[in-house]
């Protein structure tokens, strides 16, 4: 891709009024730093694979490792952090970590279950671990010995599933951690030369490593990078520059988010003239944004999981557990501002899933059944945001959706349309019937639910046409 500094607008929305209005929102200030190992484009993407994976907007991200092994307790104690970290909780000796793998072997495993419990759900993509901190790697990697390898498993788990999950027609995206606790050569940080001397052999090693995987595994669509945000991986800018226009060369289309970089500063996901580095904004982790300005008509991204904090298996889950509407409504929040939505999933070491995520994922995929047209394809509507829930516009069509999901005792939902533009018709999308509808106002009108009780968020199919207003308003006189 090439940076032109002169085009700083770009066209990513609906119509020429809400394309400028977003170029203007996105229009980065002047750079006022001089840098080499910034951000190469202004703008989004716009080539057929980042296209694609802009459309998918529900994706399921899965964290298995040997951390699903202890499922978040050792020695009849629980850890409450998250799941994956528990090596480094001081209840648990790394001996005792570091030799699990010689217990991993999920009987269960059965990748094309898994590949259509997320098509049921209606992932358009997903996102595996091929390797979290602990440095255990799902694929027989040439490149190190704490693999599915050696393990009573012994087979390649990555490869299963990449197969499965295309087959499915669902992409997939190889997640990499930085982090690996267990190499010799990483660092957190470079005190010595001899820190640097080892960090050296270790950028080597993570570069073959991903290599390998893009070898190996040539239909992935991108990697999903983590734990970059030690000062070792932070302080080297021109490395991991340098390794993303490498992956790109060898896999053209390769989409990578903001977390790989940093720039010759230090700064991360933004460069130091505030632009956006890697593909997508990829700091929306359990938080989401909550207007457009929040991403700055970036593609973006947010992950997130069930309960509070657990990514990996955890036998006891506490705190709040998300039930399938409140997910529904993220990812129609998430939709509605341009961006995908990604739930996590922690299968048991078996190879299974726990019975929660089981249903979570089936009460989802009935809920897009019937409403997926709303969220796949859609984006920002440029409509004044209603306190009933959220508009999403399919692609650069007059078609936007509202996705109901705090309906007002009343049953009257307030719809507010830009100047010059006028509601032509709205129907249910379930029910494919009209949805009562009053003008009144120049640009506002009233549509009115039907009186009943809703189990889950409601979709609303509008057409606005741009062209004359319709109706005689007069403005209040004050
Ligand atoms: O530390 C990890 C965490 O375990 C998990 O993998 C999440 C997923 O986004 N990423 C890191 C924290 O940002």
């Amino acid at each position: 891709m090439i940076f032109n500094k002169k085009s700083r607008i770009f066209i990513t929305g609906v119509s020429l009024l809400f394309s400028l209005q977003a170029a203007a929102a996105a229009a980065p200030p002047e750079d006022t730093v001089s840098l080499q190992h910034g951000a190469h484009r202004s703008g989004n993407r716009t080539d057929a694979d980042m296209e694609r994976w802009r459309s998918h907007r529900l994706g399921q991200f899965i964290h298995w490792g040997l951390y699903a092994i202890p499922g978040g307790e050792w020695n009849g104690k629980v850890y409450n952090g998250a799941a994956e970290w528990i090596r480094s909780w001081k209840e648990m000796p790394h001996e005792a970590y570091d030799n699990l793998y010689k217990q991993f072997n999920p009987a269960g495993y059965n990748p094309q279950q898994w590949a259509r419990q997320a098509k049921d759900m209606g992932a358009r993509y997903m996102i595996i671990t091929t390797k979290h901190h602990d440095g255990f790697c799902l694929w027989p990697s040439k490149y190190s010995k704490y693999t599915v390898a050696s393990t009573p498993w012994k087979k390649d788990i990555i490869g299963p599933m990449v197969e499965a999950y295309n087959k499915e027609g669902i992409d997939v995206v190889l997640y990499f951690s930085i982090i690996d606790w267990n190499h010799p050569d990483w660092r957190t940080s470079l005190k010595t030369k001899e820190d640097t001397v080892a960090y050296g052999r270790f950028k080597v090693f993570v570069k073959n490593q991903l290599k390998e995987l893009l070898t190996k595994y040539p239909t992935v669509k991108g990697f999903w990078f983590d734990g970059t945000w030690d000062e070792s991986w932070k302080t080297d800018g021109a490395f991991s520059d340098e390794l993303e226009q490498y992956l790109q060369s060898l896999h053209p289309g390769l989409i990578i988010g903001s977390r790989l970089r940093a720039d010759e500063k230090g700064a991360r996901h933004f460069d130091s003239n505030g632009r956006l580095m890697g593909d997508y904004e990829q700091g929306w982790e359990r938080k989401l944004p909550e207007k457009i300005e929040d991403v700055h008509h970036n593609d973006w991204e947010g992950v997130m999981t069930i309960p509070e904090n657990q990514w990996g298996y955890h036998a006891r889950w506490t705190g709040h557990i998300k039930t399938a509407n409140e997910l529904i409504e993220m990812l129609a929040r998430s939709a509605s501002l341009g961006g995908n939505f990604v739930i996590n999933f922690g299968p048991k070491a078996d190879g299974t899933y726990r019975a929660e995520e089981q249903q979570l994922a089936a009460q989802i995929g009935q809920w897009m059944k019937t409403n997926g047209a709303a969220i796949y394809g859609g984006g920002y509507a440029g409509l004044e945001k209603q306190d009933w829930g959220y508009y999403i516009r399919k692609g650069n069509t007059d078609t936007v959706y509202m996705v109901v999901c705090n309906i007002p005792v009343s049953g009257y939902l307030r719809v507010k349309i830009p100047p010059q533009q006028s509601l032509q018709s709205a129907t249910g999308l379930e029910s494919g019937q009209p949805i009562p509808t009053t003008q009144t106002g120049r640009n506002e009108y009233l549509l009115q639910l039907e009186n009943k009780k809703y189990d889950a968020p409601v979709v609303i199919q509008l057409e606005v046409k741009k062209g004359k207003e319709r109706g005689e308003f007069e403005k209040a006189r004050t």
